[in-house]
C-alpha cells in the first residue's frame, strides 16, 4: 500500500518540524538509485577543521548544485546534477513544496564511519533551513537532541528508501547526529537536499 505523503506527523513535539516517510521509494526504486549513485557519484574523504586542527571525516562526501558550499571550515565545490539526483529532487520537492538547489552526498562505508553532532545552520541555507534527506543502504540511526539542554533525545531509523524533512526552527533549537555502530556493516548512501541563497 502506498502512504499518504502528505498525511505525516511531526516527530518532534516542540520547538522545530521532522517528518519521516519510511517507504518513500519501493525497493526496487531503492536498490537502483543506491546501486548508481555508489558507482556514479565522484566519492572523496575530505578534511574539516575541528578547533583549527585538520582531521579527516569519517565518511566519502560529494557535493552536488549550483554554488560552493562551505561548512566546518573547507569549502566543497559543486559537481553536476545526474540524471538520478534531478529524478531524486523532483520527486521529494513534491512533498518539501520548495525548490532545492544543491545536495551533499554522504556515502558511510560501514558501522564506523558517522557524522558528529551539529546543526545545519550555516548563514547561506537561511533563517530556517528546509533539508530533505534520503537514505539507501544499511539502516542507521538519526538522533536529535535538544540544543540547549542535551537531554532530550529523539532517534529514528533511516531505512533503505527512507525520506527525513527538516523544516521550521528545527535548526534553531535541535542538533543532530548519526553515531557509529557495531551493528551494522554494509555501506549506507544518504542525500541530503538543501537550498543555498
Ligand atoms: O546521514 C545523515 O542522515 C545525516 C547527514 C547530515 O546530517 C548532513 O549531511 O548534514
Ligand atoms: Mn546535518
Amino acid at each position: 500500500m502506498q502512504q499518504n505523503l502528505f498525511d505525516n506527523h511531526n516527530i518532534l513535539s516542540h520547538d522545530g518540524e521532522v517528518l519521516f516517510f519510511p517507504a518513500f521509494f519501493e525497493k526496487q526504486e531503492s536498490d537502483f538509485y543506491l546501486d548508481t549513485l555508489t558507482e556514479t557519484i565522484p566519492w572523496k574523504q575530505e578534511p574539516i577543521k575541528i578547533f583549527g586542527k585538520e582531521v579527516m571525516q569519517p565518511r566519502l562526501t560529494s557535493w552536488h548544485g549550483d554554488k560552493p558550499y562551505t561548512y566546518s571550515g573547507i569549502t566543497m565545490h559543486p559537481h553536476q546534477w545526474t540524471d538520478e539526483l534531478k529524478n531524486i529532487k523532483t520527486k521529494i520537492e513534491g512533498v518539501a513544496q520548495v525548490a532545492f538547489n544543491s545536495v551533499l552526498l554522504n556515502l558511510y562505508r560501514n558501522g564506523q564511519d558517522s557524522m558528529g553532532w551539529h546543526r545545519d545552520n550555516e548563514k547561506e541555507l537561511g533563517g530556517n533551513p528546509v533539508i530533505g534527506s534520503i537514505s539507501l543502504g544499511a539502516t542507521r540511526i538519526f538522533k536529535l537532541r535538544n540544543y540547549r539542554d542535551k537531554k532530550e533525545v529523539v532517534s529514528v531509523e533511516l531505512t533503505h528508501g527512507s525520506f527525513l524533512l527538516m523544516k521550521g526552527p528545527t535548526q534553531h533549537f535541535w542538533e543532530h547526529h548519526i553515531p557509529k555502530t557495531s551493528k551494522v556493516s554494509g555501506p549506507r548512501i544518504n542525500l541530503t537536499f538543501r537550498i543555498i541563497r
